[in-house]
């Protein structure tokens, strides 16, 4: 008997990256795959819709999300910190954690569905039932993952930009590499935050998934290597880059995070604008308010809208708004560094929050 219950899947973006944090953490705790019993009992009477992971607590209460899972963690286990002590490390953390969560999750399905799909099917149904013949787990496999299949449509993924998403995946990688050449982890010489939100896509899909992972070990192998630490929860002790820096090596990434997904936030707010002036107030936000248009790496597409990728950004803003003079000074230098002076003045018309396991506006 432990104290907490990860409920999840290996092949699954999110569960990775709270495993990797638990296992860092060095909380006890035990995993369990979903089945289609416990989401029926487990997940469905509380959390309301089909979503892992899902952290139970020792008095049995359901978190759901990766954020709230570890600051639920951090609040009961606080050393050693996740959250960088420096207001502009913890800015640039959670704007790496939107776009680790909300944006990489695009190489991560591309890779994943255009890669993998026959295995993927298979794997889905080995772990929902583990006992059951090869055959009868790919015709569920691949009935469970219509759902997942669905998305990637929605996520700009298409002919015209699957060049764009695999070169700016393999130039990202090589900015990442060429961070861990010089640093273990993002901030330094053991995980934070922003490390186990890139685990999210870096594990399931881009490492684990047979053919990503090929093209992963083969072109940046010192990925593959920190993604194999990561998700092991290594690197406990070191400390983070001292001052409050920002590692040097770290603004390619961010520069491109700015690139590519600021401009579709910006038109999520706008959106999110026009859905609010209609909307009554502590409403439920829908997922999605529309559609935005997006480049990578010269081709251009259209994604969702995701109300949760401003929901991310929030807590990335909220740092920032919390800041003293001479930190804010210090963000303004960084983020005219990357590209990303808008977010000085970017304000949600409304704060987000989640209630009952769902988006809402804040009452
Ligand atoms: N923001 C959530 C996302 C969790 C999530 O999207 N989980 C995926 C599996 S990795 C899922 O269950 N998706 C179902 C859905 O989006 O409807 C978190 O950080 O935990």
């Amino acid at each position: 008997m432990t104290d907490y219950t990860l409920y999840g899947s290996q092949a699954s973006l999110f569960t990775g990256k709270a495993r990797g944090f638990l296992r860092w953490k060095g909380v006890a705790f035990t995993e369990k795959a979903v089945n289609d019993q416990i989401m029926k009992e487990l997940i469905l009477p509380t959390v309301g819709w089909p979503v892992i992971p899902i952290l139970q607590m020792p008095d049995g209460e359901l978190v759901q999300d990766t954020a709230d899972i570890m600051a639920n963690i951090e609040a009961a286990h606080p050393a050693p910190s996740l959250y960088p002590d420096g207001p502009v490390q913890r800015f640039a953390s959670e704007l790496l954690h939107t776009y680790a969560d909300q944006w990489l999750v695009v190489p991560a399905m591309h890779y994943r569905w255009n890669y993998n799909e026959e295995w993927i099917y298979s794997e889905f149904g080995r772990s929902g039932a583990p006992d059951a013949t090869p055959e009868e787990q790919y015709q569920l496999g691949k009935q469970r993952g219509q759902m997942f299949r669905g998305f990637v449509p929605m996520l700009g993924i298409n002919d015209k930009t699957i060049p764009g998403i695999e070169a700016s995946y393999e130039a990202f990688l090589a900015e990442f590499s060429e961070h861990l050449d010089v640093h273990p982890y993002l901030f330094g010489a053991r995980p934070s935050l922003a490390d186990f939100a890139f685990l999210g896509p870096l594990y399931a899909h881009l490492y684990r998934d047979p053919a990503s992972g090929e093209i992963m070990k083969r072109l940046a192998p010192n990925v593959a290597d920190w993604t194999e630490r990561t998700i092991a929860g290594e690197g406990e002790t070191g400390a983070l880059a001292g001052d409050d820096t920002v590692p040097e090596t770290l603004l390619p990434i961010l520069r491109r995070a700015i690139a590519e997904h600021l401009p579709v936030l910006q038109t999520s707010l706008e959106q999110f604008a026009t859905w609010l002036a209609n909307a009554e107030p502590g409403a439920e936000v829908p997922r999605a308010f529309g559609q935005a248009a997006f480049t990578q790496s010269g081709r251009s597409g259209e994604i969702i809208t995701a109300s949760f990728s401003l929901f991310r950004l929030q807590a990335a803003l909220d740092e920032y708004a919390r800041m003293d003079a001479e930190a804010r000074a210090r963000a303004d230098s960084l983020l005219d560094a990357i590209g990303g002076a808008a977010l000085k003045t970017f304000t949600l018309p409304q704060r987000l929050e989640r209630r009952n396991y769902k988006l809402h506006l804040a009452v």
